[in-house]
């Protein structure tokens, strides 16, 4: 079957209307930034880039080297090519403006580098998650206001997967599409056109360390599917969870289930766990993109309006019959 890259995707997408130049330009740069971070991961020891960059980053964590190289590296692609009019990384506290030489475009870049960074030293999969919003109207001095846009502002969203294969899933508001590296030719091939959540599941994915946290809705939701066949639901689940976000949600994507890092006890003063405008929205749109649901417990992430450039958020994402169960027991109280 004749191979198609991502490079002819996004020219058959922008002829069809569906993508800018710039838009192209910019997913295309990405994507060769992901490429570059998959060489650096995939070489773990023997690279030396494993273990604590001693340093830590805005939310008070400790960086691992990897989490700076990959920061480092989509900074860089991303500021020469005109095609944006700044970034925001979670890596970085304050808004990164594009160096004064260089043009500025219409766009605004976000990104969580690399998620599930704790996950490297032990060889388990690792991304990257981008979201794409335009820079509001007329405004030339981008600032932190100009990134607080609801997720269902954005135009584009996707993640690079760090697993036995790379690859990147990409929305541009038609569909989920993946690509697949081809390590050889150094080229993303298309491999899963318009990746679909089946509506049922019997998979879930929570931390369950966190259980005496949680609030009555999840309590009830999560001891309904463990009763499994013998309980409400009258059928067996299944439990998964990784650590690594990108890693949960490719596999919801792939074959369907539902995702939760809901509010908690132990996370309720920070507003959630997860990161609102790098990690909830970028994903709830995949998944939406893709028929699934995606939601705080209480509202739909897209709608959610942001206060603070790395706010938190609770996200039950996935399945949609599931995600509306969990959701109406929220609703219930
Ligand atoms: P916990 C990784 O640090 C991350 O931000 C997400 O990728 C992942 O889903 C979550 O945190 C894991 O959190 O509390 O299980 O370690």
């Amino acid at each position: 079957m004749r191979r198609v890259t991502l490079t002819q995707f996004l020219i058959e997408q922008q002829r069809a209307g569906r993508v800018s130049a710039d838009l192209r330009l910019l997913l295309e740069v990405v994507a060769r930034a992901v490429k570059a971070i998959s060489v650096n991961v995939s070489k773990g020891a023997l690279a030396g880039v494993l273990g604590e960059a001693g340093t830590d980053n805005v939310q008070g964590e400790a960086q691992k080297k990897l989490d700076v190289i990959a920061n480092e590296i989509l900074l860089q692609a991303n500021e020469w090519g005109g095609h944006l009019a700044g970034m925001a990384s979670e890596e970085v506290e304050t808004v990164h403006q594009i160096p004064f030489d260089y043009p500025k475009g219409g766009y605004l870049l976000l990104f969580d580098p690399l998620d599930g960074s704790s996950n490297i030293d032990i060889n388990v999969s690792v991304g990257t998650i981008f979201s794409v919003l335009r820079n509001p109207e007329g405004r030339t001095d981008v600032t932190e206001d100009s990134f607080l846009q609801p997720g269902s502002e954005q135009i584009a969203a996707g993640y690079a997967v760090y697993g036995p294969s790379t690859q990147f899933v990409l929305t541009v508001g038609h569909g989920v599409h993946a690509f697949t590296l081809d390590r050889e030719m150094g080229s993303f091939i298309y491999t899963h056109p318009f990746m679909t959540v089946p509506d049922e599941t019997s998979e879930f994915a929570i931390n369950a360390s966190n259980a005496r946290h949680w609030e009555a809705p999840v309590k009830r939701y999560i001891d309904e599917l463990q009763q499994g066949k013998t309980g409400p639901r009258g059928r067996d689940f299944n439990m998964r969870w990784v650590a690594s976000m990108v890693a949960d949600v490719h596999r919801v994507l792939t074959r369907g289930g539902i995702f939760m890092y809901p509010l908690d006890e132990k996370c309720r003063a920070q507003g959630g766990k997860l990161r609102l405008m790098y990690e909830a929205n970028p994903m709830a749109m995949l998944i939406e993109q893709a028929g699934g649901a995606a939601t705080t417990g209480r509202e739909r992430i897209l709608d959610v309006v942001p206060g603070k450039l790395h706010q938190r958020v609770p996200v039950i994402l996935g399945s949609r019959a599931e995600v509306e169960r969990v959701t109406a027991y929220h609703l219930e109280g």
